[in-house]
């Protein structure tokens, strides 16, 4: 009887953390891509934390914004929370072709452009438009771009059209491309401190609209023509002459396999929809406030437990 009990105890010991396990329809673990900037490593916890809260296996695994999307396609990684429109839409469409599958688009509306701070229109009044940030070119030189301006462009892999931009417009600047995103705005905080000259790649939503006051600059309106037909735009020898969307689109990527191998987890994904300002709030909690992702995505879920919640039904 004693042991009878014991057993009993013991069962629903070892059935309180196994039960959700034995419930979902596979344990194969399910692959999130973590890429290089911060509101994507926040989220990317975010929505593995959640499937391991509903029982299923998840493992993260860093890949190149670009690449990410064939492997997705390939069922090498699974699922990609924040694909931007600004960066990635060519590399999206043509995996989506391949048979990757488009996870549903998220509200927040996004910005990918060249930024500069305000006080830059003390000294350039036209900075707001490429072709006026273009006649003071020379204020924004460094000794390794004189006399041209110096862009500090993304890492490579948030894609090439934002330095290619300097060619395809025949602005006089150059394009210094930064490794990671940290030296982005090590590179703007020093430069605002002192008041300097400087513009650089940026997006919204980020945290540094609640740290820095600034603008994006305007190029030409973008579109299809702009990309496939040199005498569309300003030069009428090149594609690629033109900005980036005012108000580019936000999706989700999943792989093929997703729906299929892990039904209750596809359900939950596809309601997953983050809007401008929870995005902010993530790369703040690191970026400002210096947490670490992980621990950051854990105070996004009780900051949002209705929401995290919502999505698990
Ligand atoms: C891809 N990113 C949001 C950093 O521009």
């Amino acid at each position: 009887m004693k042991n009878l009990l014991k057993g009993v105890a013991l069962a629903a010991l070892m059935l309180a953390p196994g039960m959700a396990a034995a419930e979902v329809e596979s344990d194969e673990p399910i692959i999130i891509v973590q890429n290089n900037w911060t509101s994507q490593l926040v989220l990317s916890y975010v929505v593995g934390k959640t499937l391991e809260d509903m029982g299923y296996t998840v493992e993260y695994a860093p890949s190149d914004s670009q690449l990410q999307f064939q492997a997705m396609a390939d069922n090498d990684m699974d699922f990609q929370v924040e694909a931007w429109e600004g960066s990635m839409k060519s590399a999206f469409e043509k995996a989506v072709e391949n048979g990757m599958v488009d996870a549903g688009t998220h509200s927040a509306l996004t910005r990918e452009e060249w930024w500069i701070p305000n006080y830059v229109l003390e000294k350039c009044p036209g900075a707001g438009s490429w072709e006026g940030l273009n006649r003071c070119a020379e204020i924004f030189s460094t000794a390794e771009t004189k006399p041209k301006g110096r862009f500090v462009g993304p890492p490579a892999d948030w894609g090439k059209n934002y330095a290619d931009r300097v060619d395809a417009l025949e602005m006089d600047f150059e394009a210094i491309n930064v490794g990671q995103a940290a030296t982005l705005w090590a590179e703007l905080q020093s430069a605002y401190d002192r008041e300097e000259p400087i513009v650089l790649f940026n997006w919204t939503p980020n945290f540094i609209e609640s740290k820095f006051e600034g603008q994006f600059v305007d190029f030409p309106a973008p579109s299809d023509a702009c990309n496939e037909v040199p005498e569309w735009g300003p030069n009428p020898n090149a594609t690629g002459d033109c900005g980036a969307p005012h108000s580019g689109w936000l999706k989700k990527a999943a792989s093929p396999r997703f729906a299929e191998e892990w039904p209750g987890a596809w359900a939950a994904v596809q309601k997953i929809d983050f809007n401008n300002a929870q995005i902010a709030a993530a790369a703040l909690m690191v970026d400002v406030d210096g947490m670490e992702p992980e621990e950051a995505a854990d105070k996004w879920m009780e900051d949002n437990g209705d929401i995290v919640k919502s999505w698990m039904e």
